[in-house]
């Protein structure tokens, strides 16, 4: 394995035998020596496991307080300062963890696609599974790009095997992630889920972009192959991004981070990470053949005798998830670039049954939603009862900003009217009663009405105000019966559905009592409408 050796001295790492850049075969082979519990699934996928932590840890992101930048950041519940000491005392933390490791894996990599915009990353790893799924996430430099890296923009040193100490300053977990914008560094503790490293990747780009006047996205983007328009699907986790975005009729750009630029948008990942509870290779084909070798496979179950994957079995968590390089998409669009997008659609998950399946929205109203950034998450299942949680999130990703909500919604208003963007609401979630009582839309009826969307059938349909909701109901949806179009009309009862959109539209006016000077400050910026 010479040729993968390295240096990692300048770290003052002089203890363990360090390995930069291995490819997946080779990271397969760490993994199942290396990693416990790693195995190879029949799909040829690996197969590795997070431990304790299964999700992100949004409450232990700490970002370092700094002149340089204090002045800038979004402070709050999202971005919780650490003053600089502290960094340092997690920083060395890390480094005398990864030291004591026999082996070290670096993945030196790109972020974003568009040249003029790539940061070059590193991670420094002690788990060989997450190489492998940063590997899989970046963007892959060429042998020549290897060669010619030099020294990388920002690193991050993921010692999640090893917990932070809670006596330590601004600690409230044993978990910590935190990001110092000066130094170009991000130290993971106390977390094995491989998703923030992603997701800090993704922080920066949200940092850095905004200052060139880029808007950063948490988001999909598919290209009509035909025409090569563009569409950005905005959605938080559990919206449909990634079910969505890849599509055996559409180009996918990117499924979860994208960059609105000056010359169009952007991926800023080289891959996809997938949510695979409940994956189902009829209704997600192109996924279900992602997710074979070289794929990376994150808390998902198998049958131990034949090694098949069991899609169906969440005991671990109902988070569990496949990384795969985005070109095993027969669908990908290489590069990952697209021209400027003409439609926008936020795909809202609401488990209340309340909103219409497809609503249009003027700029304003676009403006609106993007500071609210509502979905409703399904909490746990308690006697058969599931009880669903209304959740506002600014510009669908608030854990992932740094600067003010008001700062990207500037942004994006911008970019609305001068590429006179058409803009809609698509409700992935539930419809007849709330959960429990409705049922969902499934994949197929909600690509169905997507893909209405898409055509531009839709672009002259007859449409009904909802003003309390800042948003006009399609009334009719080509293959769709009109009543679905009416979320009202599809509860047995109107009764309890008034009381529900009632207690839905207080939830939106409360978010939006800090938005609302926002709001109209940024709306202001839209040029008039004659
Ligand atoms: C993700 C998320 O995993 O947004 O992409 O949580
Ligand atoms: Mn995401």
């Amino acid at each position: 394995m010479q040729e993968f050796e390295y240096s990692l001295e300048a770290y003052g790492l002089t203890g363990p035998k360090v390995f930069r850049n291995l490819p997946p075969a080779k990271l397969y082979e760490e993994a199942i020596l290396y990693d416990a519990g790693a195995a190879v699934a029949d799909s040829g996928a690996l197969a590795a496991y997070s431990g304790r932590k299964t999700g992100r840890s949004p409450l232990d992101k700490r970002v370092v307080k700094n002149p340089d930048s204090e002045e800038e950041i979004w402070w709050g519940p999202v971005n919780v300062p650490l003053d600089p000491h502290a960094f340092l005392v997690n920083r060395e933390r890390a480094l005398d963890y990864l030291n004591t490791r026999p082996r070290l894996y670096v993945v030196d990599a790109f972020a974003g696609w568009d040249p003029a915009y790539r940061l070059k990353v590193r991670i420094i790893a002690s788990r060989p599974y997450h190489a492998l799924f940063m590997t899989n996430m970046l963007i892959r430099p060429s042998e020549e790009g290897l060669r010619t890296f030099g020294e990388p923009t920002w690193t991050v040193f993921n010692a999640g095997a090893f917990p932070a100490n809670r006596h330590t300053t601004g600690m409230t977990s044993k978990t910590s992630l935190d990001l110092n914008l000066e130094s170009r560094e991000f130290v993971i503790l106390g977390t094995e889920y491989a998703g923030e490293m992603k997701k800090a990747v993704f922080t920066l780009m949200n940092w850095l972009m905004p200052a060139r006047g880029a808007l950063s996205m948490h988001a999909a983007a598919t290209e009509d192959p035909r025409s090569g328009s563009v569409a950005i699907l905005f959605g938080l986790s559990g919206t449909g991004k990634t079910s969505l975005g890849i599509d055996s009729t559409r180009l996918t750009i990117g499924d979860d981070e994208i960059v609105w630029a000056e010359d169009g948008v952007f991926n800023v990942e080289g891959g996809c990470y997938a949510a695979t509870g409940k994956l189902s290779a009829a209704e997600e084909p192109e996924i279900a053949a992602s997710l074979r070798f070289g794929a990376l496979l994150e808390n998902v179950l198998f049958e131990p005798r034949t090694r098949r994957v069991d899609w169906q079995n969440t005991s671990i968590t109902v988070n569990t998830r496949g990384a795969f390089p985005i070109d095993f998409l027969s669908t990908a669009k290489l590069p990952c670039r697209g021209p400027h997008p003409n439609q926008i659609i936020f795909l809202t998950c609401d488990a209340y049954g309340v909103l219409p399946p497809v609503a249009k929205l003027t700029h304003e109203e676009a403006i609106y939603h993007f500071l609210a950034g509502y979905t409703a998450k399904v909490g746990g299942t308690e006697d058969g009862v599931t009880v669903p949680q209304a959740t506002f999130s600014p510009c669908f990703g608030a854990p992932f900003l740094l600067l003010p909500p008001r700062n990207y919604a500037t942004l994006f208003a911008e970019k609305l009217a001068a590429h006179d963007c058409e803009v809609w609401m698509l409700n992935t979630g539930w419809f007849g009663g709330p959960v429990g009582k409705g049922r969902r839309f499934t994949l197929a009826e909600s690509r169905a009405m997507l893909h209405a969307i898409y055509s531009g059938a839709l672009a002259e349909a007859p449409t009904e105000p909802l003003e309390r909701f800042r948003m006009s109901r399609v009334t009719e949806i080509p293959g769709f019966p009109s009543q679905t179009c009416d979320p009202r009309s599809c509860w047995p009862d109107p009764e309890p559905y008034d009381r529900a959109a009632a207690q839905l539209a207080d939830r939106f006016d409360k978010h939006m009592e800090s938005y609302a000077h926002d709001a109209a400050a940024v709306a202001k910026l839209l040029p008039t409408r004659t």
